[in-house]
């Protein structure tokens, strides 16, 4: 045994399935070791597409995805999808090859300190200096990454101890780790808040997507009856309920969302992470804020709850209705609030008008999407739009990043969505401007022999910089470019397009490219004027209303 079968045995032993990476020269004992194993090497075009598959995988499944390269420039092209895990709290687990560490025969050649970049990007960076200690190193680096607050860990396998002789130990096996339950007073202190609320709101955050919550968690919101928002990124953590569901908090004030969120008195937030853009801004006048996550808040400018519940959350939940049942009278205060919100969201989501609006394109991806389906957002304007108008039915149905807010990570995300689930429908929603930094990738999807649609949104701009612009008053400009042949352009990646041509074009052309199969692009020009009649001039005259 060598120590590239050690490794190779110890993430079978972790259950591992698939890695996803560019090997370099470095590796090859570990290609070697994975031709003889059950865990299948799928390779990408770029080891960042890698990265965000191996956080993706992490996000849905609560398990650590895996990601290798090899040193120095491969190495470094794992920092954003590195970023993106740690903001996003991703398990993950990144395996870099390194130069012989006993011996330089090829002096420092393309050698960089890639643990050292590591570090500030990941919850632990090592190299592995012997292999003897690859099954303890392994096992580390999956407790680390999995266990709260989840997110990337970096192992350093130099091509020399990959090589070598390795002891024939035995990998350690996983054990589960149930995290401790919120403590009585600190549950009694919580429910006494929650009963004394004369308008209470619960708020989603981030850490509400954890795979493993969504059961409990929408049962509590079931048993309590208090109405909810949600971050972006906890868009779709609860399961059903959308009679309580009262919008998405994807600006930080002023949005029909912080009507409700305006007159709580009480905001009870569920796994709120700061790494999100603020879903709304505490101040000295309220509202009181009780925090319940699997860790402590982190006291920011802007969020200072004045009450914790802190445990595992699932459990403290069930624990904390126990205490509420039929003590919350005022639970469905501002449910009424609810119509009128949502009335203003879906506001010209049917018009007919061509290049469609977000709003349109919202509505017609969520017609073609059934309640299970997964859209996966890259980055740009029209995230602000799916926040906001796109309804989710079943936990962890839309995914987007507003912790890093890369872009270039909607069609790897998308792709690992599709590996996981193969019977449901998948789709990527990217700009013109973030598809092409991955579109590469669309030779990895069709490689795989995916079902998946890749919707880009044309408008020949970075759009969400060039509204920027616009907002704080410089002038239109460097913000364009031009485009490929969308259509061609997949095609030549042996995957099928489509183009949208009129209004009502959009459906129909989603709708035939799942029935088609296989890996189908649709292209449609958006009509980005919406940006400012609604985002700008008619928020700006719903907070002049609030504040008055
Ligand atoms: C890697 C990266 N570079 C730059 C940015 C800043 N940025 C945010 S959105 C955006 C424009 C996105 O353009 P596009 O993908 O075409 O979407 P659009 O806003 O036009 O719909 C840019 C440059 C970013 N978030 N990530
Ligand atoms: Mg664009």
């Amino acid at each position: 045994m060598n120590g590239a079968e050690l490794i190779v045995s110890a993430l079978e032993n972790e259950g591992v399935r698939q890695i996803f990476g560019v090997p370099g020269e470095e590796n090859l004992d570990v290609v070697e070791a994975l031709r003889r194993s059950k865990i299948q090497l799928v390779l990408t075009r770029h080891e960042q597409a890698a990265a965000f598959m191996a956080a993706t995988h992490g996000r849905l499944t609560g398990k650590p995805g895996v990601c290798i390269t090899t040193l120095g420039p491969g190495a470094l092209n794992l920092t954003t999808g590195a970023a993106y895990a740690l903001l996003g709290a991703m398990p993950m687990v990144m395996i870099t090859g390194q130069k012989g560490i006993l011996s330089r025969k090829q002096a420092s050649f393309q050698v960089v300190d890639i643990v050292s970049a590591m570090t500030p990007l990941t919850k632990m960076a090592d190299q592995i200096v012997s292999a003897a200690t690859i099954p303890t190193m392994v096992r580390e680096a999956f407790r680390v990454a999995q266990l709260e607050r989840p997110g990337p860990v970096h192992l350093e396998l130099p091509e020399d101890i990959a090589h070598a002789a390795a002891p024939n130990m035995a990998p350690i096996p996983p054990h589960p780790i149930d995290l401790p339950i919120a403590s009585i007073a600190a549950l009694d202190r919580a429910a006494q808040l929650m009963i004394d609320s004369e308008r209470p709101l619960i708020m989603l955050g981030a850490a509400a997507s954890r795979p493993r919550l969504s059961d409990a968690l929408s049962e509590f919101v079931r048993r309590v009856q208090i109405p909810f928002f949600n971050t972006q990124m906890g868009k779709g953590a609860v399961t059903g309920n959308s009679d309580l569901y009262i919008g998405t908090a994807a600006l930080s004030e002023r949005d029909y969302v912080h009507r409700a969120i305006d007159r709580a008195d009480l905001i009870i937030t569920i796994g709120h992470d700061t790494v999100e853009k603020p879903p709304f801004l505490m101040g000295v006048n309220g509202p009181t804020v009780l925090h319940v996550g699997y860790l402590p808040a982190t006291v920011e400018e802007v969020f200072f709850p004045q009450a914790e519940l802190i445990g595992d959350v699932g459990p403290s939940l069930t624990l904390l209705a126990d205490r509420l049942e039929d003590k919350l009278p005022k639970a469905k205060a501002l449910l009424p609030l609810r119509e009128e919100v949502l009335a203003h969201i879906a506001d010209r989501a049917e018009e007919s008008h061509f290049p469609p609006t977000p709003q349109r394109i919202v509505h017609d991806v969520r017609q073609v999407m059934p309640e299970d389906g997964i859209v996966c957002l890259d980055n740009g304007m029209y995230k602000i739009w799916f926040a906001r108008n796109y309804r989710t039915h079943v936990a962890n149905t839309l995914l987007l990043d507003n912790a890093l807010a890369t872009m270039g990570a909607g069609l790897p995300s998308a792709i690992m969505a599709a590996c996981l689930n193969p019977d449901r429908r998948v789709l990527a929603v990217c700009g013109d401007g973030g598809f092409m930094m991955n579109s590469q990738e669309l030779e990895t999807a069709v490689r795989l022999k995916l079902n998946l649609v890749v919707l880009v949104l044309v408008d020949h701009a970075y759009g969400m910089i060039r509204w920027k612009q616009a907002v704080d008053g410089f002038p239109d400009y460097g913000m364009t470019f031009g485009d490929p042949d969308f259509v061609a352009y997949a095609k030549a990646y042996g995957a099928k397009g489509s183009r949208v041509e009129s209004a009502d074009g959009l459906a129909p052309a989603l709708e035939a490219a799942f029935m088609s199969g296989g890996v189908h692009l649709v292209s449609t020009p958006i009509d980005y004027s919406e940006n400012e009649r609604v985002l700008v001039d008619e928020l700006r005259a719903q907070g002049a209303i609030g504040a008055g």
